[in-house]
């Protein structure tokens, strides 16, 4: 028997992506079975999976960047950043064991988190602007999950897929983003207790708060303004690293303190 084709639109696309991650099955990219997908289309798929999320009970709890520093951009070879949604169902404890079994094949970064104190809304925002809508930050660790194979995807798989979301870490240390340089921010990634990459917050866009600018003004093309409240994940300083059994990931941060996730 064949496999039945998938008449590929904005549904069927944002579908199949849910039943890869609750089923645990990678795919090839859809841009392998439907050409003509689009940056716009892909965001699109993105919206609507996360509006089916939402429906099953998720709230949505703010927004990430990807692929906004160069280490992220030359391993997975796309210049672009993208921007993608957090919901409360992401949310890891620290320390917190990552649930393995519930994904694919995952990989952990280190990131700088804002959360806002204020509206913030483009076109036209700079990092001051969109510095000044920070209420406080905070060391992060994100866990990604691509549902292609090997982390293999065009951008528009990848923004459809909403940008291999899966969990998120914040950590205990809660700063005011005036009494620190960001951009000289540094962070050490360990291992299993081996130090693997590191990085300054300068990774990220130059300053962290380019990259809020930068998703401030490309979700204002979609009509969609950042709300105070929401955290802001501003995409991985290094490369992602992956779980391995038994060993704990900590990014361990100048001001903003260690966040650790240990591998199941
Ligand atoms: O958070 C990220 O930087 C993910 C961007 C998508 C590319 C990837 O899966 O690493
Ligand atoms: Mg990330």
């Amino acid at each position: 028997m064949s496999t039945p084709q998938i008449e590929w639109n904005v549904e069927t696309a944002a579908q199949t992506l849910l039943d890869a991650e609750g089923s645990r099955t990678d795919r090839h990219p859809i841009t392998a079975e439907w050409p003509d997908l689009d940056l716009a289309t892909a965001y699109r798929v993105q919206d609507e999976l996360i509006a089916r999320k939402v429906q099953a009970g998720e709230k949505i709890v703010g927004v990430k960047l990807g692929l906004t520093s160069r280490a992220k951009q030359q391993r997975m070879n796309i210049d672009s950043p993208l921007t993608a949604w957090l919901t409360d169902a992401m949310v890891l404890e620290a320390g917190a064991p990552i649930p393995t079994e519930k994904l694919i094949h995952p990989r952990v970064e280190p990131e700088i988190v804002f959360v806002l104190k204020d509206r913030l809304e483009g076109p036209g925002v700079t990092a001051a602007t969109a510095m000044a809508a920070v209420g406080s930050v905070y060391a992060g660790l994100e866990v990604i999950d691509s549902r292609f194979i090997d982390f293999k995807f065009a951008l528009p798989d990848v923004v459809a897929d909403n940008a291999s979301s899966s969990r998120f870490v914040v950590g205990g240390v809660e700063r005011d983003p005036k009494e620190l340089d960001l951009a000289l921010e540094s962070c050490l990634l360990q291992v299993g207790g081996s130090v693997v990459a590191s990085a300054t917050g300068a990774a990220v866009q130059g300053h962290p708060a380019e990259a809020l600018a930068l998703a401030a003004n490309s979700l204002a093309e979609r009509g969609i303004a950042l709300e105070a409240g929401w955290l802001v994940l501003t995409g991985g300083l290094t490369d992602a690293v992956f779980v391995e059994p038994g060993k704990q990931i900590v990014a361990e941060f100048a001001n903003l303190g260690t966040v650790i996730v240990a591998g199941e």
